[in-house]
């Protein structure tokens, strides 16, 4: 009796979830030769008065450690179903990896070359208000040249718009009022147009200017000299075409030897050799007036190119609408582009 009020508290004790450890008690105290067996087996030792007694405490105690067993059984398949369901040698969950937007790529190009003739990158808001995008510039309204740059106006200001180019931004930097200025401009621009293959209601385009005392347009040529070696390689070849911006005095535009056929004429230069990348010239007094800079004591250089055409033509897509349908059909095409 003493012997089976311990086995009792050593069962009751008895926590396992694994199967191993479970089969180990089955065999301790219900297998063939296991202590309730061998209890049982005690019987034939018990005067006959006294077996009705002992039989059914030693009933009891078969079925207290059967239900012990059971117990411990359930436990453990409960505890393999749910560790079932982590695999920890499974692969991890896939990270989807975005690409670098074939615009965000030419746009990082560009800027990377012009800080490396220390231009400072500086960034404007894309709603401006009509003095930042057009009257500073020396683009009074009713000019005629405000016809090209029609934009897109908010209702509830006829003031503010939708910028056309990013000079807003640079006509903020001369504002500041801290000279020299030599910064880049890059950034999202509008003009209300047409949409088409070839161009859209919104685009790209990188700014520059640089004002100090004496710069000159051997500067200008120098810089945008540098600038397309870098871009296209040392044997490419420039002109400048006069040419006329509201904004600056003389005017130019550059155009560059062909980078696909080499001159010799091709589908991409229209069978000229040359292909047009940006519009220049000298900053005019108007505009650095307009800012508050002294046009006897300083002179400056501006210039603008868009980004989408150059994009266009190096990963040879043929629709610039592709850039702005966020397919990532498209899109994942750059995920090792450079
Ligand atoms: C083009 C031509 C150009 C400028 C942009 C500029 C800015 C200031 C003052 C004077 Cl604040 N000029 N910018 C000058 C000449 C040409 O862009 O074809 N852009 C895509």
């Amino acid at each position: 009796m003493q012997q089976l009020e311990e086995y009792k508290k050593e069962i009751t004790a008895y926590s396992s979830t694994d199967e191993k450890s479970v089969e180990e008690f089955r065999i301790k105290y219900l297998g063939t030769k296991g202590i309730v067996k061998a209890i049982m087996g005690e019987m034939k030792n018990v005067p006959n008065d006294r077996k009705k007694e002992f039989g059914q405490v030693l009933n009891e105690f078969k079925t207290f450690t059967e239900q012990k067993f059971e117990s411990l059984k359930s436990q453990a398949t409960d505890h393999q179903q749910s560790g079932s369901d982590i695999d920890l040698t499974l692969p991890g969950d896939p990270v989807p990896l975005g690409s670098r937007h074939p615009v965000t790529l030419m746009k990082n190009r560009i800027i990377s070359i012009y800080q490396r003739l220390g231009f400072a990158v500086a960034e404007g808001p894309e709603i401006e208000d009509d003095w930042h995008n057009f009257t500073a510039l020396n683009l009074p309204e009713h000019h005629p040249a405000r016809d090209m740059q029609d934009t897109f106006y908010i209702q509830q200001n006829p003031d503010w718009l939708l910028r056309t180019h990013t000079s807003n931004t640079q006509i903020r930097e001369m504002e500041k009022g801290k000279l020299p200025i030599r910064v880049i401009c890059p950034g999202r621009v509008y003009r209300n147009e047409t949409v088409s293959a070839r161009s859209h209601c919104f685009f790209h385009q990188v700014e520059g200017l640089y004002i100090d005392e004496n710069v000159s347009f051997a500067d200008l040529k120098q810089t945008l000299y540098f600038f397309v070696k870098e871009m296209y390689g040392e044997d490419v070849k420039v002109r400048f075409r006069p040419s006329y911006f509201p904004f600056t005095e003389p005017s130019a535009e550059m155009d560059v030897s062909c980078f696909i056929c080499g001159g010799k004429g091709c589908r991409i230069c229209k069978y000229s050799g040359w292909v047009e990348i940006l519009g220049c010239g000298m900053v005019h007094p108007n505009v650095l007036e307009n800012c508050k800079i002294d046009s006897d004591k300083y002179t400056g250089f501006a210039f603008g190119m868009g980004i989408e055409r150059p994009a266009l033509i190096k990963y040879d897509i043929n629709d610039i609408r592709l850039f702005s349908e966020n397919d990532v059909r498209f899109l994942r095409q750059f995920t090792s582009a450079v």
